[in-house]
This record gives C-alpha cells, structure tokens and sequence, in this order.
C-alpha cells in the first residue's frame, strides 16, 4: 500500500446540545478530519484534538503542525503492508497521539477496504470471538444548570432507550447531584466523570460517593497521576477508571500493577490510535479488567472508528459513543447511527473499512481550512 495523497480539513461544527465538563463549555466541536488516497481508494480518520489544550495539551492548531511537519512528509510514498509497518516511521515523535491516531485511522480505513472487510473485522483478527455487531452505549450528560434540570435531562435520555447514563462533576456539582440522582433513579446504571477536578485535599467527599452504588468514578484526580489514584483506589470501595491518565499502553501496565483504577477508559485518540487501543484492550483482557471506550464528541467518522474498536470483546461495559442525533443537527457522513432503544445498542458498521459515506459538500460547509499533501 502506498498513500499518494493527504488531506487536512480543519472544521468548526455546531453541537446539537452544549456540553459541560469540570474543564469548560463547547458549544461547537473544531476537529480535523483526514483523507488518505491509495490506489484509487479513500481512507479517512479524525483527529479529536479539542480547539484548546483543556483536556489534554494538544490542539486543532498543534495537531495540524505535528501532522504536517512530521507524519505526513514519511506516510506519503511510503510502501507498507499492514498499519503496524506505517507506525514505525513516526513513531520517533513524542507525545502528539491525537495526531498519530487521526494519521492511522485513515490507515486502517484503506487496508480494511483494500481486503474487503469492515474496520471491526480487521481489527477483530486473531479474536475467537471476532467482532460484536452491535456494542452497548450509555449517554454522558453534563454539567447543567439545576440539579431539576439534570433530572429532566435523565428522564428524556431513559425515555429514549439508553441504559446507562454517566454524569460529569466538579467540586460543588457532586453529592447532592448524584444523591438526588439516585432517590429518583435507585437502579439506574451510573457513574460520574471529574475530569480530573479534584485532590486528595478532596478524598473524604469523594469517598462519600461510595453509598450510591455507582459502576465507576471516572479521573477523579490529576491528568498526568497514578499514584495519587492508587492512594484514592484503596480508600474506595467503587472502582476508579482512569480516561487523562492513560496514554500508552506501559502506562496501563504500570497503573494496575500499582491499583491505581480497575477500569480502564479507552480512546483511540488519547493513546495514540487503535493499534495502541488494541494492545491497551489485549493487556487489560489478560489482567482481567474491563475497559469500554469513551467519546470526544466525535463526527460520523471518528464515531465510526470508535464503534469498530468497541465491538472487540473485551469492551465490557457500554461506551459513551452515542447515536448521531445526540451530537449533530448535521453530521458530515451520509449513514445517522441510530439508538436501537431496546438494548440500548448501535450496529457497528459492517461495510468495507471504516463503513460510511463522508459527505464532501457538508464537510466543505464546516470548514476553516484545509491542505492537501502528494507524493
Ligand atoms: O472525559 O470522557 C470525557 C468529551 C470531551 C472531552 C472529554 C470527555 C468527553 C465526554 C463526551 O465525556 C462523551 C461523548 O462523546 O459522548
Ligand atoms: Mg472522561
């Protein structure tokens, strides 16, 4: 396989529903979408850099300069067979795994077409169990402005069809939130998101969340920590699930030989692709931990990579990968992934590759820019 051409769309697209972490409000999402063309076909991926470095350092601006500097000059010509062989001509750059992940998805995308199977297929090789076709979702609500209003929010994400919903807090936006949840809601799935907005200055309250029987309680603690985690992890009855402080796969092995969660977030993004992903998963199978995949609030293609990786079998627990409606008025593929409110599922796509159907015209509307590269 050898890529000929790249392109880069940077875009800025408005969010159906603002979304709120402990770390800021986005009302629309900039992304970078990339195109790769080899031997007549098109592979795509997205890169889920935030516009600013809140959630992790990289941004739309520094994933643009990593990708156009440094992996997009050895991926142009280069002939490899399987996406592994790509990897190695980047993997000399540091850190930047949005960038690297964005680069590979489209890579993946034109060796699963070149074969004739979908990404979930390709990505399944070597599992007895193969790929599921459909993987669980739960719905992540965030911050609101009234505890009523969140309530409400629940109620109408229920009445839909999910089955599990995970709240985002932040020091003042906790106990009471999640008590209140839990009177109206007492066996509703549950778990709650800090987005690393607290310190163990904070281990008592956060310990108290302990009676309301929740699946998980996502990065409490530092970005960049695991030992502060492992400290919060023997205190704490209800499992630790680690999203920020997960960026490669040593740091996984290195977590749980430490206690320091016993879940694991998966995103192909934060570290560093979905090959990273398929060796995070693998690891994690074979401690015997559960990891599910997290969201960025990803357009329909990101979203796609996402729902492939998920459908491996050790994704245990329901991802954050919701229905399109739940994200876009307008999203840039043709396919809209729809909830199936029985089983609180999504088919994952079964179509060559990545499966879908980008849509140049609407992509063309969100768009800031955007660079082609040849050989
Ligand atoms: O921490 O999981 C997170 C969105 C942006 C940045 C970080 C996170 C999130 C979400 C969104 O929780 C989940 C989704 O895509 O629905
Ligand atoms: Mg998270």
């Amino acid at each position: 396989m050898k890529i000929e051409k790249i392109t880069i769309y940077h875009l800025d697209m408005p969010l159906a529903h603002p979304f709120k972490t402990s770390f800021g409000l986005e009302t629309s999402r900039q992304c970078l979408i990339l195109s790769a063309e080899a031997g007549g076909l098109t592979g795509w991926g997205e890169c889920v850099a935030l516009d600013l470095p809140s959630y992790s350092y990289e941004t739309v601006g520094t994933a643009w300069h990593i990708l156009e500097e440094f992996l997009i000059p050895p991926t142009l010509g280069s002939d490899w067979k399987q996406v592994p062989e790509l990897l190695e001509r980047s993997a000399w750059v540091r850190g930047h795994n949005m960038a690297k992940a964005g680069l590979q998805c489209a890579a993946w995308d034109l060796i699963a077409q070149s074969e004739g199977i979908s990404l979930a297929a390709k990505l399944a090789e070597g599992y007895p169990e193969g790929a599921a076709d459909r993987i669980k979702v739960g719905v992540s609500i965030g911050i609101q402005s009234t505890i009523e209003a969140t309530l409400k929010r629940i109620e109408d994400f229920l009445a839909e069809g999910f089955s599990r919903v995970k709240l985002k807090i932040k020091p003042g936006w906790d106990l009471d939130l999640v008590r209140a949840v839990r009177d109206v809601f007492p066996q509703l799935p549950l778990m709650v998101d800090a987005n690393s907005a607290y310190s163990m200055e904070e281990k008592d309250l956060i310990c108290q969340l302990d009676e309301f029987n929740l699946i998980m309680i996502e990065q409490p603690l530092g970005h960049d920590d695991i030992y502060q985690h492992s400290q919060l992890q023997r205190m704490l009855q209800t499992p630790v699930c680690l999203d920020e402080s997960i960026t490669n796969p040593d740091q996984v092995d290195w977590a749980l030989d430490i206690d320091a969660g016993r879940i694991i977030n998966i995103k192909p993004g934060r570290v560093g692709g979905l090959w990273e992903s398929k060796l995070i998963h693998d690891l994690c199978a074979a401690r015997n931990i559960p990891v599910w995949c997290g969201g960025m609030l990803e357009t329909g293609i990101g979203r796609a990579a996402n729902l492939a990786i998920a459908s491996l079998p050790n994704f245990k627990l329901p991802s954050d990968n919701g229905p399109t409606r739940r994200y876009w008025e307008e999203d840039i593929i043709d396919e809209v992934f729809e909830l199936n409110p029985d089983d609180s599922t999504i088919a994952v796509p079964n179509q060559p590759g990545l499966g879908i159907t980008p849509n140049i015209e609407r992509i063309k509307r969100f768009l800031i820019k955007e660079n082609t590269y040849q050989t």
